[in-house]
Parts: C-alpha cells; structure tokens; sequence
C-alpha cells in the first residue's frame, strides 16, 4: 500500500476504450445513461447495453457524465437516491426513469429480448439453469460485492488480513457456483467461465469488482487473485471480451478515483458510510 493518502479525488470523465466507446454514443437516442467513469455498478450496464446491442446516448453536457456525488436535478430525477448508474426513458412522454444496476439490468434483457434477441440469461424454456444464474448473482451481490468494499476500506492490518480472506473465499465461492453448474452439466449456466462460451449475467454482475481488483486492491491492498489455470483463462476471457474491454478506462483513473476508499476518508461515498457503520448497500 502506497504510503500515504495523497488526496486524489474521482474522475469524472472516462479515458482509454470507455472514452472512444461514450464518443460513440453522443447521438440523439430515446435511452439516456446517467453514469460515472469510475463507478463498478455503472460498468455492468454499460457492458449489458454494449453487448444486448440496445441504442442509448451518453449525456451531452461534456464530460458525459454526472457527478453523483454532487447530485444534480436531472440524477434525482431518474434515480431518488441520487446514486448512478439511471436511465432516461424518453420512450414515454413525459420522460421516465430508471435507477438501481440489477433492476436496470433485467430492465435491458426483457427489453432485447423485444427488439435485438440477445441474451445475457438462459433462455426462459430452462428456469432450472436460470434460477443457478440467479444463485450466482445472489452470490455476488450479498458476499462478493460488500467483502470487497470491506476490504478495501480496512485500515488496521489485522483487519485488512481478515477482509482480504473473506474477498478471496467470496470469489471462490462464485467458483464453485460455477463448478455446480458444470457438474450438473448445465452449460448456459456457465457463461464465459466455460470456454467457448458467451458473456452471460453472471460475468456482467461480478465483472467490474473483479477487474478493480486486478488494479485496485492489487495497487492499494497488494492482493493477487486466485490462481489456477481455468480461473485466469476464464478472468482474459471476460476482460478481453468486447463488450467488457469497451467500457474499461485506463488503470490510473481507478487508482486515483478508489484512493479514498482505500484510506477510508470520511463521507466518501454512501456506499463507504454503509460499510461502515455495518448496513446493507445503498
Ligand atoms: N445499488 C445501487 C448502487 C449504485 C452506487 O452506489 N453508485 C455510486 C457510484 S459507484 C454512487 O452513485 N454514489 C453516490 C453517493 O454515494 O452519493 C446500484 O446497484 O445501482
């Protein structure tokens, strides 16, 4: 861990394929995104609208994003708490509004499945491999998604040895998710952890907290991955997959844009107030 906190606050523009990728999607479209370059939930619908081929428009005050911290009218107004990622909807007259990544998500998939047919779930004929899918996601939200927030605002050493072993075992605990669904031969279950297969919910719902902490708790908490054979084929398969890779910045806006919760400044976001005071996520 770097010495000291050197005060670096948040992007708020994207850089590297997440920029060319928001340069791409100025034009008018009936699906405005409300996102932040830096923010994990934001990335899973970003790779949900790249890869279910669903037209939307970044916004166009320059940078193309909201601040939310700062919460402007138009954030509060297609998402209450003020938190990103939200949709516009002007398919509806007046406009409407979406918040909340999970419900934004389902929201994307019934809509593709209206207009473009991608999928990121299995199909609908097999609820048995659908509810695994939702097992895995289950997973990811409610151990995944807060050990790693835990981790990386622990400051003491003990407790960063304790929280970086809860984050360890909440991935290999999607592993063996994974690894139920392969005994169990239930192969779209599997997404892109099988080879040959495609992105799927699970690696659109975990992604973006795996890949911070291929650069982020690596850089602040020196955390190394599980290793193995099968879980970095499968980790290159999801980072260099299009859709994913599309939405991804350069590695320095994460590391300053996390500085402050990797010294657990006060007020820094509501998610870091959650964690520490011991409540569930916003
Ligand atoms: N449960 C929300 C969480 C979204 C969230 O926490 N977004 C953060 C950025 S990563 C945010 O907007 N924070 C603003 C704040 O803390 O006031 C979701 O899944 O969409």
């Amino acid at each position: 861990m770097p010495a000291q906190d050197t005060n670096k606050s948040y992007h708020t523009s994207c850089t590297g394929a997440a920029l060319q990728t928001a340069d791409a999607h100025t034009s008018p479209s009936e699906i405005t995104f409300f996102a932040a370059c830096f923010c994990p939930f934001v990335q899973r619908v970003w790779v949900a609208l790249e890869y279910l081929g669903i037209g939307y428009k970044v916004r166009d005050d320059f940078p193309y994003e909201v601040d939310p911290y700062k919460k402007p009218p138009a954030l509060l107004e297609v998402s209450p708490k003020g938190l990103v990622p939200g949709l516009k909807l002007e398919t509806f007259s007046p406009p409407r509004g979406l918040n909340e990544s999970t419900v934004i998500l389902e929201y994307l998939e019934d809509l593709a499945a209206n207009t473009t047919k991608r999928s990121l779930l299995p199909a609908a004929s097999d609820p048995y491999a659908r509810a695994l899918v939702r097992l895995q996601a289950d997973h990811i939200n409610r151990t995944l998604v807060p050990s790693f927030y835990r981790f990386l605002q622990a400051q003491e050493t003990e407790a960063q040895l304790t929280a970086g072993k809860e984050f360890h075992s909440a991935i290999e605990g999607l592993v063996s998710h994974f690894s139920r669904a392969e005994t169990e031969n239930v192969e779209s279950a599997l997404g892109l952890w099988r080879e040959g297969g495609e992105i799927g919910w699970t690696d659109v719902m975990a992604g973006p907290w795996l890949f911070r902490a291929t650069n982020v708790l690596k850089h602040y908490r020196a955390f190394s991955l599980p290793e193995g054979p099968k879980f970095e084929a499968y980790l290159k398969r999801l980072f260099d997959h299009p859709a994913f890779k599309a939405t991804c910045s350069d590695e320095q806006l994460y590391l300053d844009s996390y500085e402050r919760y990797a010294y657990n400044r006060p007020n820094t976001s509501q998610v870091a107030n959650a964690i520490n005071s011991g409540r569930g996520l916003p």
